[in-house]
């Protein structure tokens, strides 16, 4: 495979390889998917007969206005694929108003814990009536079917109760992470045309409060598309009001006019829900798209047999929302379940590192999902503050946003599950919408590392540079050869699938690229390797290079950079800056603080680099191509060029000397 600084985690695996963990008896007889058999013979009917196997899917987890013709057709040769055409649906229906039905009426849909300790439940009934009512605000302010509205808010409630009234109505949600800069957000409203932002005064976060008011406002600044902002009151309130654009969401929700009930939009099956941004290995970050049936349809029910969620159950999921998993598995997935979804606006280490368990205890959570980079966050405070709580309550963990390691993973096995509970390390990204690599809790031999199998309708492959299929055990790209339900239909703003093509389909023909490396063990368990392009994930959160290199080169002391990841114990990668300076500028420590500073306020907190490196040349090939590989080697520490591989397309061997010294010195 074309990267080699993945070696380590290989030999880790090997040693992991060999060690299973079977399902607990108990978890095993009460699962949906309880044995080894029932996952194979339903693997293989949703290959072999899967027009069968989606439209029984469809029909059973999802309530239709008007039922579907097709259950799918195109496929990756014209990109055109579609799934349940004819049928006529709303999501927003789905998640709140079937349950209302039933005895779920009364159930906590939503609870939300604050980041100081208060607390928020919702019932399907109640969250209904709010987000009925803030779909007849998004109305009055014109809003309509097909219209994007940008919603950059903190993890409290107002959020997901505006997204499911976006869906209601029809429009379009773009969430922004609360993280992101000004620029960050303008960015993105921009490309989709926002017609609507919906944001608040500020956030709190670990005590710390957010600007999101005067972001948004300088975001504002070059967003002519926005005619209206309504800003929700999480702090004091003490912020500049547009007057004629900018109103308050508790005013725009008490006016009488809007407490009647809000019909519901009827939606065709390929509508779309959604457009979350991401990052990927060029240029700006992308607006990948997402559907109405088949997004919904699989983010529930992943939800329902991966998490194994049970009715009684309290569920808790600490991403947020501002990302993918927030959105199929904070929200759509788990409200469409009739699940209780628990909510946390604060962050894992405030008031102290014990926050998770103290909050498991507290509302006695029994399923609980978060990324690797908390659990070694968490894992660095000892096992004195899990053990300080009762975590009895807990049936089943899950992980997700980066290859967890074995050490790690068996750390979250014994100190957080006892020992017995089982892990699901949930491989997936945010075009695929839902899982698409995991283990089935009941079913599911568990493997420290390995993120398993693959889920109901999607057929993986790990292929080599040339396409050809890689033998077991051999490292290589992952690709998916059929479309499945979840995945996007494509990207904002390229209509005809040219940019789609060009990232996702290129490079393998007929198939789907993931951009990460994997292998298959002779089980047929599947190991991930992490990014085999120039994105790095940094505490689970996906950051291209590219992005990181032209927020640096924007600054006017820089000439040219380059941005690698390093393995960072807590973070997974972090980031290691090389930069070449203008003349007339000279490197300092002064100098690297301002151009962190620079990227923090340019991209946001999150892209902001560990290192910078200064440096006089990069090492290019005599095309002039920069070879990252040996940029990464040199981050990572290594000194010895051997290492290094071949060198002898570089214009300029002398480069690599002077960069191990500059690395040796930071
Ligand atoms: C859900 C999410 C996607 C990228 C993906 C991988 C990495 C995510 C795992 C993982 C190994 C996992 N969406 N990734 N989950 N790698 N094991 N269980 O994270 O779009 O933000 O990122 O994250 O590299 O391509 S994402």
């Amino acid at each position: 495979m074309a990267d080699e600084t993945r070696s380590d985690a290989t030999i880790e695996h090997l040693a992991a390889e060999g060690r299973t963990i079977e399902p607990p008896e108990e978890f095993a007889r009460r699962a949906t998917i309880g044995t080894e058999d029932t996952y194979r013979v339903m693997y293989r009917r949703s290959l072999e007969e899967p027009e069968r196997f989606w439209r029984e899917a469809a029909e059973q987890e999802l309530d239709w206005i008007e039922p579907f013709d097709t259950v799918m057709s195109g496929g990756f040769e014209d990109l055109d694929y579609r799934w349940f055409d004819g049928g006529v649906l709303n999501v927003a229906a789905n998640c709140l108003d079937r349950h209302l039905g039933t005895w779920r009426r009364n159930k906590a849909a939503l609870i939300w814990e604050s980041d100081d300790g208060h607390t928020k439940t919702y019932t399907y009934q109640q969250l209904h009536y709010e987000v009925s009512r803030f779909a007849n605000v998004l109305k009055k302010k014109g809003v309509e079917k097909g219209d994007r509205v940008a919603i950059y808010l903190p993890m409290i409630p107002e959020l997901p109760i505006a997204m499911l009234a976006c869906a209601r109505i029809g429009a379009i949600h773009s969430v922004v992470f609360g993280g992101f800069s000004s620029s960050a957000l303008r960015e993105r409203i921009q490309d989709c045309s926002a017609k609507m932002l919906i944001t608040a005064d500020e956030g709190i976060r670990g005590g710390r409060k957010v600007a999101l008011k005067v972001a948004a406002d300088e975001a504002l600044f070059e967003c002519p598309s926005v005619e209206s902002c309504v800003v929700v009151q999480r702090g004091a309130g003490d912020v500049d009001m547009e007057p004629g654009r900018d109103t308050w969401w508790h005013q725009e929700i008490s006016a009488p006019e809007v407490r009647k009930p809000c019909a519901l939009e009827p939606m065709a099956a390929e509508d779309p829900l959604f457009i979350l941004y991401t990052s990927g290995s060029t240029g700006k970050p992308k607006g990948v798209l997402h559907t109405t049936a088949g997004y919904l349809l699989y983010s529930a029910l992943t939800f329902k047999t991966v998490m194994d969620y049970r009715d009684e159950d309290v569920y808790w999921c600490t991403a947020d929302i501002g990302w993918v998993t927030g959105h199929s598995y904070i929200v759509y997935g788990p409200l469409a379940a009739g699940a209780t979804s628990l909510m946390f606006e604060g962050v894992p280490t405030y008031p102290d590192p014990g926050r998770f368990w103290a909050v498991v205890e507290k509302y006695r959570v029994n399923i609980f999902y978060t990324a690797p980079t908390a659990i070694r966050a968490l894992m660095r405070h000892g096992s004195g503050w899990p053990q300080r709580y009762d975590l009895s309550s807990i049936r089943l963990l899950g992980t997700v946003g980066e290859p967890i390691n074995p050490e790690v993973w068996t750390w979250y096995h014994e100190t957080i599950g006892r020992g017995e509970v089982p892990i699901v390390d949930t491989y997936w990204q945010t075009e695929t919408g839902g899982f698409l690599i995991t283990p089935f809790p009941g079913a599911t031999p568990l493997k420290p590392g390995s993120a398993s199998w693959p889920f109901f309708g999607v057929e993986p492959e790990v292929v080599r540079e040339d396409g050809s299929r890689a033998d077991p055990g051999e490292g290589g790209y992952l690709t998916v050869r059929r479309p499945w339900p979840g995945m996007l239909r494509g990207t904002w703003g390229d209509p005809h699938h040219k940019r789609m093509h060009e990232v996702y389909f290129e490079r393998f023909p007929g198939r789907y690229f993931t951009g990460d490396g994997a292998r298959v063990d002779a089980d047929g368990d599947y190991w991930l390797l992490g990014r085999v392009d120039d994105v790095i994930n940094v505490s689970g959160h996906r950051l291209g290079t590219a992005e990181i290199e032209s927020a640096l080169v924007s600054h006017e002391a820089v000439s040219e950079a380059a941005v690698v990841g390093f393995p960072h114990e807590v973070k997974g990668e972090g980031i290691h800056a090389y930069v070449i300076l203008r003349d007339g500028y000279h490197a300092s420590e002064d100098l690297a603080s301002i151009l962190s500073g620079h990227v923090r306020k340019v991209i946001g907190p999150i892209a902001k680099p560990d290192r910078i490196q200064f440096a006089q040349d990069l090492p290019k090939t005599r095309s002039g191509k920069i070879m990252r590989r040996i940029l990464r080697k040199i981050a990572a520490g290594e000194t010895e060029t051997d290492a290094f591989g071949d060198l002898s397309t570089l214009a300029e061997p002398k480069v690599v000397k002077d960069l191990i010294a500059g690395r040796a010195a930071l």
